[in-house]
């Protein structure tokens, strides 16, 4: 007989992690799950249900929305308004936090970072998206408005992360700081199934993501470790394998269960990086770390570290299999 077990009573038996969670953590996932749910609805029949290209406006990005971007950010911030746990979120579709007014989220003990759809240039040609979502207690007193303080937190003090990625299943995997495990969307049951139980990262790996086309706004020390990845060494199972699918969440996914490393690191062309810290960086790290690997931002530079300082502020990203990571870092930290 088959043993299903849902993310909802996997979140109830693991709420002795969480004591003083009283059940808003419980609340907090099951909005995170709906959006999911409807998001994968939608985004499976994009094509036919006029929601692919773009809206023809620009996000705080100045990257050009697309029509998912917005229909997800409106989605998953009235999914998280709805439950009186959250007293506002910040979104990568939104320039300014949203502060929720209504009475119940005054009341609210957490905010919510959230990169609704990343990736998303990706649904014109049917290729896989995914959402980012990073969970803090909030800092500024119950019953007041959410601050903007509240939201400039380091990674360190995350209560959780996660990431639903729509590709060939709908999957969720998430951590509140004691592990990593991800679920797999059933559709024909309308749940999600616990599919990756207490997911770990290979110490070690052979596939490298990174988007190789930068090579000559990289650092020294980025192209001599993409040309060490490239070198034959048997002994290190080298030349590695190239993947980047140009979507972080897929990248970081197959590099999570196969073992790699992903790397948009400092370029000329993004001194700061690409990727933002709060809803994409910083979740990412939280989740990998407590999967047995390494972020960093530069050498010596733990993504959870990081003093955050603005809402979209962009980071270099280093993240997957810790001996990968040390390895790019020496070649950065010995090349610049
Ligand atoms: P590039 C998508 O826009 C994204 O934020 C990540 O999901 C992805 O890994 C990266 O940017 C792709 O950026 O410059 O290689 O196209």
């Amino acid at each position: 007989m088959e043993i299903i077990k849902t993310l909802g009573e996997f979140i109830i038996d693991r709420q002795m992690d969480y004591p003083d969670a009283s059940g808003e953590l419980t609340s907090l996932f099951s909005s995170i799950r709906l959006a999911a749910k409807i998001l994968h609805r939608e985004i499976n029949k994009a094509g036919l249900a006029d929601l692919t290209g773009a809206v023809g406006s620009e996000n705080v990005q100045g990257e050009q929305q697309q029509k998912l971007d917005v229909y997800a950010n409106e989605r998953f911030k009235n999914a998280l308004a709805q439950r009186g746990v959250i007293c506002g979120i910040a979104s990568e579709e939104e320039e300014q936090f949203v502060k929720f007014e209504e009475t119940k989220n005054l009341e609210g003990k957490y905010v919510v970072l959230i990169d609704p759809l990343d990736g998303s240039s990706n649904i014109d040609v049917n290729v896989s998206v995914g959402t980012i979502f990073s969970v803090y207690h909030r800092v500024s007193p119950l019953g007041s408005h959410v601050t903007e303080e509240d939201f400039l937190q380091p990674g360190n003090k995350q209560v959780a992360a996660g990431y639903v990625i729509y590709g060939s299943s709908t999957m969720l995997v998430y951590t509140t700081g004691n592990g990593v495990n991800g679920f797999t969307y059933d559709p024909t049951i309308g749940v999600f199934c616990l599919s990756h139980p207490n997911l770990h990262i290979p110490e070690d790996g052979t596939i490298y993501s990174i988007n190789e086309g930068n090579y000559v706004h990289f650092p020294e020390g980025v192209k001599k470790y993409i040309k060490y990845c490239q070198e034959e060494d048997q002994a290190t199972k080298r030349p590695y394998t190239s993947r980047y699918i140009g979507s972080l969440v897929s990248d970081f996914h197959r590099n999570l269960i196969k073992g790699g490393i992903y790397l948009y690191p400092t370029s000329s062309r993004y001194p700061n990086g690409k990727l933002r810290l709060l809803y994409e960086c910083n979740p990412m790290a939280f989740l990998i770390e407590q999967a047995g690997g390494k972020a960093i931002a530069n050498p010596g530079q733990r993504i959870l570290d990081i003093e955050p300082t603005q809402l979209h502020q962009r980071c270099p990203l280093i993240v997957g299999s810790p001996k990968m990571v040390d390895k790019v870092e020496s070649f950065i930290a010995e090349f610049g």
